[in-house]
């Protein structure tokens, strides 16, 4: 290079550099310093990089390699029957990257092949049948986006404030476009007795099987048998090849590794619907079967893993909104532990039984922040605080926890879990 356009061109970007600074409110600006980013050359614009013959399946990079799922050994007595949570503090948008979507397992995560695929529709059919893979894949299908949550998502809040942090309080959920056949085609192929007071039990291939009844008018409306999540195919540990979607309802209905689907007069009332995923009141009498997720909301930024650093001046406070019952249709969020509240811009409008995303654009002036979201959803639902839940439903929770979550901001920006009253 000619060394005498070196210095010009320096001192122009110096210039710019320092004008870009001075725009960002509060922000630590170079003044004087020159930032070697900007005014020298670097090693990435210097040598080639990487050759596409490097990379057949693209893995995040090593910067965001804290962005992953993580469990929590005390929970659960074994890491088999488990479950660990998807980094939504660390997410944007709506869409659940697969590699990092939250696993439930009861009896581990299996490997099954599509050539030893088989699913058989028995019971009250004019036709039980066994489908191959290929089989279903000649049906019509069908594109739709829904939400995954765990019964037991927020489960510990029940208790207080025990797990610090969005991902562990509230990431037993996943957000996919499922591409899949809708059940009730193959019931019809099956010619299934379709009356409404028929049940269509669904379990799966694994050792645990997780069987589930579901009511005959919910199996015709919009359960999936679904194959691919986000264009791909399932991973293993969401139930690779095929496993059932039940739109707006808890994550144990949605039957992975699905392998019998049976027309029944009657709810089995296997394991999975009685002994466990059942509310107990107060009193100590269940409240049998919640299927439906109600309204809920989370603040993923700023949270305990995602503190304030950027100091005072313009802050983005972002999180995920749901419903079981439909769309999200608006979101408000709190600074002061729920004595008033802003309505939240959503990033698009919601989706039925989807995430949705919100945000609230905002300054923040440096003083500590009860940070709360409520959710509303097309029915007219708003999500309740964590006392109006505990009055109905009293504290030997464990599963459909959807109370108002709060994080106090101190006036580092550090966020913490705390509950107020
Ligand atoms: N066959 C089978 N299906 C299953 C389970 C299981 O252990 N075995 N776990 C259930 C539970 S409790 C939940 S919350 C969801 C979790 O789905 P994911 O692992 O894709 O997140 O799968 C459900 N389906
Ligand atoms: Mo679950």
């Amino acid at each position: 290079m000619d060394d005498s356009l070196k210095p010009s061109r320096r001192a122009f970007l110096r210039g710019s550099a320092a004008v870009a600074a001075g725009t960002v409110a509060g922000g630590a600006a170079a003044q004087g310093a020159p930032d070697p980013l900007i005014t020298e050359l670097q090693d990435w614009a210097s040598f080639t990089g990487v050759g596409v013959d490097e990379t057949p399946y693209g893995l995040p990079i090593q910067f965001e390699r804290d962005v992953v799922r993580r469990n929590v050994p005390w929970l659960t007595a074994s890491p088999i029957s488990s479950i660990n949570f998807t980094p939504i503090h660390a997410l944007d948008g709506t869409i659940t990257p697969q590699g990092c979507a939250f696993e439930r397992h009861h009896s581990g995560a299996i490997e099954l092949s599509k050539a030893d695929y088989r699913l058989m529709i028995n019971g009250l059919v004019d036709r039980p049948l066994v489908f191959t893979y290929e089989d279903l894949e000649r049906f019509p299908r069908e594109n739709h986006v829904y939400f995954c949550e765990c019964a037991a998502n927020t489960g510990m809040e029940w208790a207080g404030s025990q797990l610090n942090g969005a991902q562990f309080t509230h990431g037993m959920i996943h957000n996919m476009e499922y591409t899949g056949i809708p059940l009730r085609t193959l019931l019809q192929e099956a010619g299934a007795d379709m009356s409404a007071d028929k049940w269509v039990y669904v379990e799966g291939a694994d050792a645990s099987s997780n069987g589930r009844s579901i009511p005959m008018e919910k199996a015709l409306d919009d359960v999936l048998v679904a194959f691919k999540a986000n264009g791909e195919a399932l991973r293993m540990e969401h139930g690779y090849p095929v496993r059932l979607v039940v739109p707006g309802w808890e994550g144990n209905m949605w039957v992975k590794w699905l392998r019998r689907i049976e027309i029944t007069d009657m709810a089995v009332e296997s394991r999975e619907e009685t002994s466990k995923y059942t509310d107990v009141y107060e009193d100590g009498v269940a409240r049998k079967w919640t299927w439906v997720m109600d309204a809920k909301s989370v603040i993923t930024s700023p949270s305990p893993q995602m503190p304030i650093t950027h100091g005072t001046g313009p802050l983005v406070i972002s999180g995920l909104a749901w419903s079981g019952h439909g769309k999200i249709t608006r979101v408000d969020v709190s600074t002061d532990g729920g004595i008033s509240w802003q309505t939240a811009r959503l990033g698009k409008q919601g989706d039925s039984k989807a995430l949705t995303r919100f945000y609230l654009d905002t300054e923040w002036d440096g003083s500590p922040m009860l940070l709360q979201s409520r959710a509303m959803d097309e029915t007219g639902y708003v999500q309740p605080t964590k006392d109006q839940l505990r009055e109905v439903r009293g504290e030997n929770g464990v599963y459909h926890n959807n109370c108002i979550q709060t994080w106090f901001v101190n006036e580092e920006g550090i966020a913490e879990n705390v509950e107020v009253s």
